[in-house]
């Protein structure tokens, strides 16, 4: 595991974000990194590349870009291991460091770093990223590649995501320069019980002794000298949404080769199972509120924003939701840490997404008919991300969920068997042994989904009223009512949550009869799709689609883009803000407890 770099009193660290240079290389290009980027336009780090010039050529670029900075090496980072750290490329990146290459890495959502002591100069080191970001059947989101020619134009290259977001791109969050120790800590691993019961393991790059403590603020609850213990601690806080309490464990390494190093890991105390047929934290049943989200703002795309992340947070505390999915993909680490302090809870998702080689994202054109689990090449590059998500965001409390994939095409034959390997490992990688889930779309129904039996906690999305049975929310509701009624049959030990459902809204239309488009029908959509929940006791949660607005791919579905945000992408609240925010903040579910007393 990659501790998340952070200055201490024997680590230092220095950010490389700042304006690099920038050029788009063609398809069909090779790109010499032996020779430096001449004329390259400045570009931010770290933010995805696509709205920063205008023009279809950047935005919809296919393939290769590369950026490039140079920099010298201060005098603080001149001991020990110096590392080069990159907090996510999407969607594989090729690093060079003065001509010299050091490494590549797949998979645009998790971190990965590079030791570079041998490698780096005092003075006037270039730093060459070449970042791809071409989706097929090996890559996870998955997306098909096409020859396309029209009259007179020749043959051109096209990539199509299978996924209903824009396929932001380039270098998305912080990269640092990062100086360790000689020896240093390598892993820290920690658990907290609401008992007060904790465990932890830590690991070093060299032989050595530890001492590690538990602290609260300064207070020194327990002291010991095992790389692994086991104990307990008297009258901790639990963590929970109301109170995000952290304590830390602080490790302190001296190694046999004189060096010293000390990383404070913070973590929560408390406790996620089902039970019963329900899901509880800290003993207390456990009811989600809160919605799938996206990486997403205005001219950053998916690029990493600190104020962005502060601010949904808040809205989310505003509304009196309590959790988020990280739909579709591993969001960045500042934003795990911000829930952990904030008291949001996270369904973890890794970024399979698009699984489906027979069922079109909406308004996608592909054009592959085969069997989804006879085409798709994900497997080892899934367990890969897996293994990476669960050890990057295992030690925060914020996260209570793991989800595998979304919407993958469960109900075809094969599914199964792709599956249950992945369940397992997760199960075997995660030492807090959380539940796990993956959200299943439509056409897995309860008789042809053969993932819903290796989930913990089922997810359905559902969109009856909006893709089906469009404008008729008496119909919507009825379905809804019947498929849920049918899954809790099958399926009596596992609590069912709603992962998505939601209606496009452009803000400021307004009906009073409310159609399709209309912030009225959002909210109504919504409402009607609440009262169904209400009342049903082995329901665990309501995510609706989505936060707020964000873009996709061009279709005739999509009116710049997917509009089902509670807010605009601005943040501005649409009317079903509102209705959630009576029906979250209205002390815990009210309108369920309201509408059990009505049966
Ligand atoms: C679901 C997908 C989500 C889409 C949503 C929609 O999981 O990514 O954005 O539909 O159509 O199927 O709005």
């Amino acid at each position: 595991m990659m501790l998340y770099p952070e200055n201490t009193s024997t680590r230092t660290k220095v950010a490389l974000d700042g304006v690099w240079s920038f050029a788009l290389i063609g398809l069909h290009e090779t790109y010499d990194p032996q020779r430096p980027l001449e004329n390259g336009r400045p570009m931010p780090v770290p933010c995805a590349y696509n709205d920063i010039y205008e023009g279809r050529e950047i935005r919809d670029h296919v393939g290769t870009v590369v950026y490039e900075r140079t920099f010298d090496l201060p005098q603080a980072l001149c001991t020990g291991r110096l590392f080069l750290r990159f907090g996510s490329v999407t969607h594989a990146a090729q690093v060079w460091l003065n001509g010299n290459f050091l490494g590549s890495h797949k998979g645009g959502f998790l971190p990965f770093a590079f030791d570079v002591t041998d490698e780096v100069r005092p003075c006037g080191n270039r730093l060459t990223v070449l970042a791809d970001n071409i989706v097929d059947h090996s890559t996870l989101p998955c997306g098909t590649v096409q020859n396309v020619s029209y009259p007179g134009m020749g043959t051109q290259t096209l990539d199509f995501p299978n996924f209903d977001y824009f396929n932001y791109s380039g270098i998305m969050r912080p990269v640092v320069l990062y100086a360790v120790p000689a020896s240093h800590i390598t892993e820290i691993s920690v658990q907290g019980s609401s008992d007060g019961a904790f465990r932890y393991a830590v690991k070093a790059s060299g032989a050595g002794r530890v001492t590690v403590q538990l602290l609260d603020g300064e207070a020194v609850l327990w002291q010991g000298d095992a790389f692994s213990a086991a104990g307990r601690a008297e009258d901790i806080i639990p963590w929970s949404p109301c109170t995000p309490h952290l304590y830390r464990l602080r490790v302190l390494f001296d190694g046999e080769d004189g060096s010293r190093d000390q990383y404070d890991e913070f973590f929560g105390f408390r406790d996620v199972c089902v039970r019963g047929g329900a899901l509880f934290l800290n003993g207390q049943p456990l009811y989600l509120k809160g919605f799938g989200k996206h990486e997403d703002v205005p001219v950053l795309g998916r690029g990493f924003s600190q104020a962005y992340n502060v601010k949904d947070l808040g809205l989310l505390k505003w509304l009196g939701a309590n959790s988020f999915r990280t739909s579709h993909y591993p969001y960045s680490e500042e934003m795990m840490r911000l829930c952990d302090r904030m008291g949001i809870l996270v369904i973890d998702e890794t970024p399979a997404v698009g699984m489906h080689t027979t069922f079109t994202a909406t308004g996608m054109k592909i054009d592959v008919h085969s069997p989804t689990w006879e085409t798709l090449r994900t497997q080892e590059h899934h367990r890969e991300v897996l293994r990476d998500m669960i050890q990057r965001d295992q030690n925060h409390p914020c996260v209570i969920m793991w989800s595998i994939a979304n919407e993958p095409a469960s109900e075809e034959a094969g599914a199964y068997a792709y599956f249950k390997p992945l369940f397992d490992l997760a199960k075997e990688l995660d030492p807090h042994k959380r539940p796990l889930t993956f959200a299943t779309h439509g056409e897995a129904t309860v008789e042809t989904c053969e993932v819903a039996p290796l989930c913990d906690v089922i997810m359905l999305n559902r969109y009856y009223g909006w893709y089906s049975q469009e404008g008729d929310l008496a119909a919507a509701a009825a379905i809804l009512d019947d498929e849920l009624e049918r899954y809790h049959a099958r399926y009596p030990d596992k609590p069912i949550m709603l992962g998505e459902f939601g209606a496009d809204a452009i803000a400021g239309f307004h009906d009073s009869t409310p159609q399709m488009f209309s912030e009225e029908y959002q909210r109504d959509m919504i409402r009607a799709y609440c009262r169904v929940l209400d009342g049903k006791t082995y329901i665990c949660g309501e995510h609706v689609w989505n936060f707020a607005d964000f873009a996709t791919a061009e279709s005739v579905k999509r009116v710049q883009g997917n509009k089902k945000g509670v807010f605009t992408r601005e943040r501005k609240p649409k009317l079903a803000a509102w209705y959630l925010q009576e029906r979250w903040q209205e002390g815990p579910d009210a309108e369920r407890e309201e509408a059990s007393a009505r049966q």
